[in-house]
């Protein structure tokens, strides 16, 4: 393996317009490396703190890159992540930045699969890993914060569990998507789209339940897969202190656990993201206790791919899934962490973009590498295409 010879840090854009951090990593032998922080909008109160790109880039480039530059073998992933908490000195990041790190950490892995002449999911997941590859959760209508004037549900997204292939389940995403259009179009509703490219029609969440089940069903049919629906709630974005608080209701703690019970029942959810506020663990309790095995109870708020978090979280049952966003903890390192902690007791690893993307496409190789049983990178949009368009490539070429 060879040593990083240069790390070069850079402002470029993402997909809301906003400024965000481009890494590029050189190692001595010429190889280069990319990685580029994504941003959330429902962002956790615990996440890794993510600074101004511009004080982030410069805090890196004082603390962070001397520790790297002819003192870090390339493909020694725990070694570079080991150098970015050391260099920042912080538990959450605030000093160099999380967007800082995971850009500099995904850039020396890019670098290191260079290196190595394989593909970044091989290098990250080696030759006995990356042969299943995960069911995309589909974002086809929403509103929360990601939309003005929309649904209070953050995401309805398209599940395809049955698809027989990774591009099938992606086309049916999309397929979705479009019908989606279609049936707010018949019925005279006008729709943007929000940041993540789903529909942003101004209209309640049962309608959008019913539009979204209609489309499911429409494409079920024609593709002849079993397609379900999930949600993300981000409910802390609904919570005021003391109640959950919608458009045309507010609910109670209590009230909110017995609504998510309805609506899985009702539209036989399968994935029920953040259902309650980020530090509702005994909610969580409750509605796992009582909701259907088969369906997931995601903590992304909740867990912010942190181990601390979620082995509270699996000690006393609070969910049986866990959201994975490598900007919530500033290194791959302690991603896949989160990842095989997960997997060793039974929770769902569920990779996942953030709503501000870019062109990256990391966490497609790393859904592959760690054989993630899902990842949720939306369904249109070049920054979500992006990641879909990868995941087709890398099962073809497989
Ligand atoms: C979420 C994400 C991605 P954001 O809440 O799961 O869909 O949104 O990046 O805005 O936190
Ligand atoms: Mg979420």
């Amino acid at each position: 393996m060879t040593l990083i010879e240069g790390v070069a840090l850079r402002e470029v854009l993402d997909s809301r317009g906003e400024p965000t951090v481009e890494a590029e990593v050189y190692t001595e032998s010429g190889a280069i490396g990319h990685g580029i922080a994504p941003s959330g909008a429902s962002t956790g109160e615990h996440e890794a703190i993510e600074r101004p790109p511009a004080e982030a880039i410069a805090a890196a480039r004082e603390h962070a890159v001397p520790r790297l530059v002819g003192e870090v073998w390339a493909g020694d992933q725990r070694g570079v992540d080991a150098a970015l908490r050391a260099a920042d000195g912080t538990d959450n990041f605030s000093e160099i930045g999380a967007n800082s790190a995971v850009a500099i950490s995904m850039a020396a892995a890019d670098a290191a699969a260079e290196v190595l002449g394989t593909p970044l999911y091989q290098h990250l997941g080696g030759s006995f890993r990356g042969r299943n590859y995960p069911v995309p959760l589909g974002n086809v209508i929403g509103g929360g914060e990601h939309a003005a004037d929309a649904t209070d549900i953050q995401e309805f997204l398209a599940v395809p569990v049955g698809a027989p292939s990774v591009s099938e389940a992606i086309f049916a995403n999309a397929e979705i998507h479009r019908a989606v259009g279609d049936l707010f179009a018949e019925r005279d509703v006008p729709c943007g789209k929000g940041d993540e490219g789903a529909w942003a029609p101004p209209v309640s969440d049962e309608t959008a339940f019913d539009v979204a089940a209609r489309a499911v069903e429409r494409v079920a049919d024609a593709v002849g897969f079993e397609i379900r629906l999930g949600i993300d709630v981000a409910a802390t974005e609904l919570w005021d202190g003391e109640h959950y608080v919608y458009s045309d209701e507010t609910r109670t703690p209590d009230e909110q656990v017995e609504y998510m019970h309805e609506l899985i029942d009702r539209w036989d959810l399968v994935y029920v993201e953040d259902p309650l506020e980020e530090d509702d663990f005994d909610g969580f309790v409750a509605l796992t206790e009582r909701a259907p095995s088969d369906t997931l109870i995601c903590g992304d708020d909740l867990f912010v791919t942190n181990t601390e978090r979620l082995v509270r979280g699996i000690e006393i049952e609070a969910g049986n899934s866990i959201l994975i966003k490598p900007n919530q903890i500033g290194t791959l390192s302690a991603t896949v962490d989160a990842i095989d902690l997960a997997r060793e007791r039974g929770f769902a690893p569920v990779i996942s973009h953030r709503s501000g993307e870019t062109e990256d496409t990391t966490i497609a190789h790393l859904a592959v590498a760690m054989n993630a049983p899902y990842i949720k990178t939306g369904a249109v949009g070049g920054e979500r295409t992006a990641k879909l368009n990868e995941l087709i490539r890398i099962a073809d070429n497989a």
